[in-house]
C-alpha cells in the first residue's frame, strides 16, 4: 500500500502533492513502483494535528480517487469519516482504511457494511491532538489485541465481514510500545489479516539518532521484510519501490 497524502501538513510527505494534478501523477508513480493499492488521505493524523472539515477532506480526496481509479489504479481511502468513505467508494476506492477503527464516526461501520468493501480497522485511542497522552499500557500487546478484538466484534455486529486489523504504530504509542507490537505480529495475526504502517515514523528516527523522515526508508524496508516473513496482509509505505523490491526478493527465496 503506497501512501498518498493530499495534505499540506503530513509529517513526511505533507505539501508534496497537495493539488489534484500532482497527487494523480504521484499515485501513478506509486503504482509503477509496485503498489497494489494507493492509500489516498486528506487529513493528517500526525501527533498534535488538528482536524480538517468534511468539505475540505472530501475535496482533497474524491477527485484523486476518481482519476486514479479511472486509470486502473486500485485505491484505498484513508478516512475516519463515513461520508468521505462513501463518496470515495462511489468514486472507485476498493478499501476503506479507518485509523479510528470505527470509533471516530458512529456511522462508519454501518456505512462500510452497506458499501461491501474491505475495511481496515486500526487500533486507536483518540484524535491526534490528544493521543500521546493515552500512550499508557500495562501490557501493550495484550491491550492492543483486546481493543482490536472489540473493534472486530463491532464490525461483525454492523455486518462488516472483510476486515484487516492494524496495531496503529505511532498512534497513542511510545517508541517502545511500537517495538513491542512489531515483535508480536504473530500474536496479532490470530485476529485476522494484519496491515502494518511503520513507514518513516518517529520511532525509526529515534533509533537512527534523529534522522529526518526521508532518511528512514531503509529501516522501513527492514520492517517490510519482517511483515513479509510473518505473512502480513500488507504494509503501508512511502517508498514503495524499496518495499516492493524487498518483497520480491523474499518471494524468490521462498521459491
Ligand atoms: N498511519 C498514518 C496514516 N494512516 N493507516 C493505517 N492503516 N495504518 C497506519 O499506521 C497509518 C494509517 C500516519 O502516517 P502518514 O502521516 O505518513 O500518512
Amino acid at each position: 500500500m503506497g501512501v498518498l497524502n493530499v495534505t499540506p501538513d503530513s509529517f513526511s510527505d505533507g505539501g508534496e502533492h497537495d493539488t489534484v494534478d500532482t497527487a494523480i501523477a504521484y499515485g501513478l508513480g506509486l503504482r509503477a513502483h509496485g503498489a497494489d493499492l494507493v492509500d489516498v488521505g486528506g487529513e493528517s493524523t500526525r501527533p498534535g494535528a488538528q482536524r480538517v472539515s468534511f468539505e475540505e477532506e472530501r475535496d482533497r480526496v474524491v477527485p484523486v480517487v476518481s482519476a486514479l481509479s479511472q486509470e486502473g489504479v486500485r485505491c484505498s481511502v484513508d478516512t475516519m469519516r463515513a461520508a468521505v468513505a462513501a463518496l470515495a467508494v462511489e468514486a472507485g476506492a476498493e478499501v476503506v482504511n479507518d485509523v479510528s477503527g470505527g470509533l471516530a464516526d458512529p456511522a462508519m461501520l454501518e456505512t462500510v457494511a452497506g458499501l461491501g468493501v474491505t475495511y481496515v480497522a486500526m487500533h486507536w485511542r483518540g484524535h491526534s491532538a490528544e493521543m500521546q497522552a493515552k500512550a499508557v499500557y500495562a501490557d501493550v500487546v495484550a491491550e492492543v489485541r483486546d481493543e482490536l478484538a472489540a473493534r472486530l466484534d463491532a464490525c461483525s455486529a454492523a455486518g462488516v465481514s472483510d476486515v484487516v486489523v492494524d496495531p496503529g504504530i505511532g498512534f497513542a504509542k511510545t517508541a517502545e510500545h511500537n517495538w513491542a507490537l512489531l515483535r508480536a505480529v504473530d500474536r496479532l495475526k490470530s485476529l485476522g489479516p494484519v496491515l502494518l504502517g511503520s513507514s518513516r515514523k518517529a520511532f525509526l528516527g529515534a533509533l537512527l539518532d534523529g534522522r529526518e523522515p526521508a532518511g528512514r526508508d531503509a529501516a522501513t524496508t527492514a520492517l517490510t521484510v519482517l511483515a513479509g516473513q510473518q505473512g502480513c496482509w500488507g504494509v503501508r509505505v512511502h517508498d514503495v519501490q524499496g518495499s516492493a523490491d524487498a518483497l520480491r526478493v523474499l518471494e524468490k527465496l521462498r521459491g
